[in-house]
């Protein structure tokens, strides 16, 4: 079982690297991304409400985030361990976040900081937006979305440190020698992770 928050700026590869683990470890991916993409894709009232904020590159309002993350940490499969990507992004969102698992009777065991230059990130982005048409990837709202990074979720760096929680790792590597790294950091699931390969 795991229990792991993925930090890191935009197109750190948080989103690759909480898939491939999540499969290893054979516990739930939670990415507010992926949900907020496919409620605006659905038109749901959620989406409507968050299109705007995510087209500009800016955080979609706590409020919205934290109902939608109660009701999916409260689903039967989350029991067992997940993979948080994309949460919490600010102070609150992880105070939020605190109080919840406190309620649920359950532990973070690790946050693992990706760290990427941003001339990288950019690169990655661009390339991202020309093969998958994401909105938000384009040069302007990149370089919004790493000010917000900056302002609003760098913080949570110093926040899990002084808990002793937090583990960099190197993401500017080829995404097959970030997983191994990761692999080491999340030493739990290694035998399991063996045999899928
Ligand atoms: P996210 O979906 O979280 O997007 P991201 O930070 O850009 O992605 P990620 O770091 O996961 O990068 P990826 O693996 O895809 O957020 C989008 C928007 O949603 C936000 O701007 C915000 O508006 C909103 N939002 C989400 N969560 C929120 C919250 N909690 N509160 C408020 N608002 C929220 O990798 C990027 C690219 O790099 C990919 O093309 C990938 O193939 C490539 N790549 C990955 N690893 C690589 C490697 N090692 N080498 C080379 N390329 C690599």
């Amino acid at each position: 079982m795991a229990r792991l928050i993925f930090l890191g700026p935009p197109g750190a590869g948080k989103g690759t690297q909480a898939h491939k683990l999540a499969e290893l470890c054979e516990i739930p991916h939670i990415s507010t991304g992926d949900m907020l993409r496919s409620n605006v894709a659905g038109q749901t009232d959620l989406g409507q409400k968050a299109q705007a904020f995510m087209d500009r590159g800016e955080l979609v309002p706590d409020g919205l985030i934290l109902d939608m993350m109660r009701a999916r940490l409260s689903q039967a499969d989350a029991k067992a361990g997940w993979i948080l990507d994309g949460f919490p992004r600010n102070v609150s969102q992880a105070s939020f976040l605190d109080l919840l698992l406190e309620e649920m009777d359950q532990v973070c065991e690790r946050v693992v900081n990706l760290d990427v230059p941003d001339e990288v990130l950019v690169a990655r982005m661009l390339s991202r937006g020309l093969k998958e048409g994401r909105k938000d990837d384009n040069e302007e709202t990149i370089r919004r979305r790493l000010e917000v990074y900056r302002q609003q979720t760098a913080p949570l760096i110093d926040f899990y440190s002084e808990r002793l929680q937090l583990v960099s790792v190197n993401g500017n590597l080829s995404v097959e020698l970030v997983t191994a790294e990761l692999k080491q950091v999340i030493g739990s699931c290694d035998a399991r992770s063996a045999a899928v390969e």
